[in-house]
């Protein structure tokens, strides 16, 4: 008797062990990530079974037709919850400038981070860099500029000086008891598309993962940044073969995800595309046992009143990936123009966003502080 019973004691062991081990042992790109990055790291493993994080850009720092009101939140306004990922933007803190391209104050922006840290929300930020080597925008596509920026290039020293400047950046971000604020890190978004200097046709896919492999390796060996779980990003893509192309490998990659914009008014094609790609980054997430997302989506001032049951949950409802970002809220130009991408109070989409809120697959900050993402699993 006892013989069978240590037997299959034995046999439980043999084979749930290795599984419990992997689970385990299983290390982000940093392997020196804190602990609370490595907790945001294994939660969100498994979060996505529960199901989608929903994130906002630049949320809690304006929406339309407001800007710095402690506590507000278009999202919150509309849905009386705050989203569950909060998305920022480091563009010209290279520069050492007070504010960002969009004009959010640094000083501010680490504030937002920890408030909504505190309540159990996740931080991602991206970074449109301005070009190192002409000093323009991130959108300056001059030739050359990747190799410029590499080390011997003509730009590097001026590079790392920005990386140095980002890097106390992300040490700053600490919650109250000093610990390093866990932070998805984008850098270098959109990498299939030719807009941006790092982008596309503007430099080669080597050059590109090199580039991609030194800024990691500068912020996190030679920084000492230990807060990050790093997220490669490509625009809207075709094939698997397609968005592998500049993929810098599995050891230094946590998150894997794509940007994706409703532009006219075809919903269906849309809809289709959207699908289409989150199966193939779906597929390629398990294979490489990385986490999917949407790291940016969003339908222009979404003129359609049902476009979020209708069109955003029926295609992504079925997938699991571990969060979807909606970008900001810019509101008005002084061109009389808008940028907005959730809706507002009164907004022709709010009702309908009501709903999409409500859905079991999606997880707003309520969802997120219960699921204590940064409690070690
Ligand atoms: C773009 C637009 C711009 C903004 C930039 C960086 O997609 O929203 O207005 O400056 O992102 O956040």
């Amino acid at each position: 008797m006892v013989n069978r019973a240590f037997l299959s004691w034995f046999l439980y062991l043999l084979v749930t062990l290795p599984g419990a081990a992997q689970t385990w042992r299983e290390l982000p790109a940093d392997k020196h990530a804190s602990t609370r990055t490595l907790a945001l790291y294994r939660n969100l493993k498994t979060s996505s079974a529960r199901g989608i994080l929903f994130g906002h850009q630049d949320d809690l720092a304006y929406g339309v037709g407001w800007k710095y009101q402690p506590g507000r939140s278009d999202i919150r306004d509309v849905t009386g919850d705050y989203p569950a990922v909060y998305g920022w933007e480091l563009g010209r803190l290279e520069l050492d400038h007070p504010v960002n391209l969009d004009s959010v104050p640094f000083d501010r922006m680490r504030e937002f981070i920890r408030e909504a840290y505190r309540r159990g929300g996740v931080i991602t930020i991206s970074w449109h860099l301005n070009n190192p080597l002409t000093g323009k925008t991130a959108w300056d596509p001059a030739p050359g500029t990747v190799a410029s920026v590499l080390p011997g290039g003509a730009s590097h020293d001026r590079y790392c000086s920005w990386l140095d400047r980002v890097a106390a950046f992300l040490h700053s971000l600490r919650g109250d008891h000093g610990e390093p604020i866990p932070v998805i890190f984008r850098p270098f978004h959109e990498c299939n598309g030719s807009w941006f200097w790092w982008g596309g046709k503007n430099c080669g896919a080597d050059e590109f993962i090199r580039l991609y492999r030194f800024t990691e390796s500068y912020l996190r060996d030679q920084k000492q940044v230990h807060n990050l779980l790093y997220a490669y990003n490509t625009d809207r893509f075709g094939s698997r073969e397609e968005y592998l192309e500049r993929y810098p490998g599995d050891e230094w990659v946590d998150v894997i995800g794509f940007d994706i914009y409703q532009r006219g008014t075809d919903t269906a094609r849309f809809r289709a595309d959207l699908d289409h790609s989150l199966g193939i980054l779906e597929a390629l997430a398990a294979e490489k046992n990385k986490l999917p997302a949407l790291t940016e989506f969003g339908y222009g001032g979404v003129p359609d009143s049902t476009w979020w049951t209708g069109t955003l949950l029926k295609a992504i409802a079925p997938h699991h990936i571990a969060y979807a970002l909606a970008w900001r809220n810019a509101g008005s130009r002084p061109d009389g123009s808008s940028e907005f991408y959730v809706p507002y109070k009164g907004q022709a989409s709010a009702a309908d966003f009501v709903l999409f809120s409500r859905n079991s697959r999606m997880l707003f900050q309520r969802a997120a502080t219960g699921m204590a993402l940064y409690r070690d699993p």
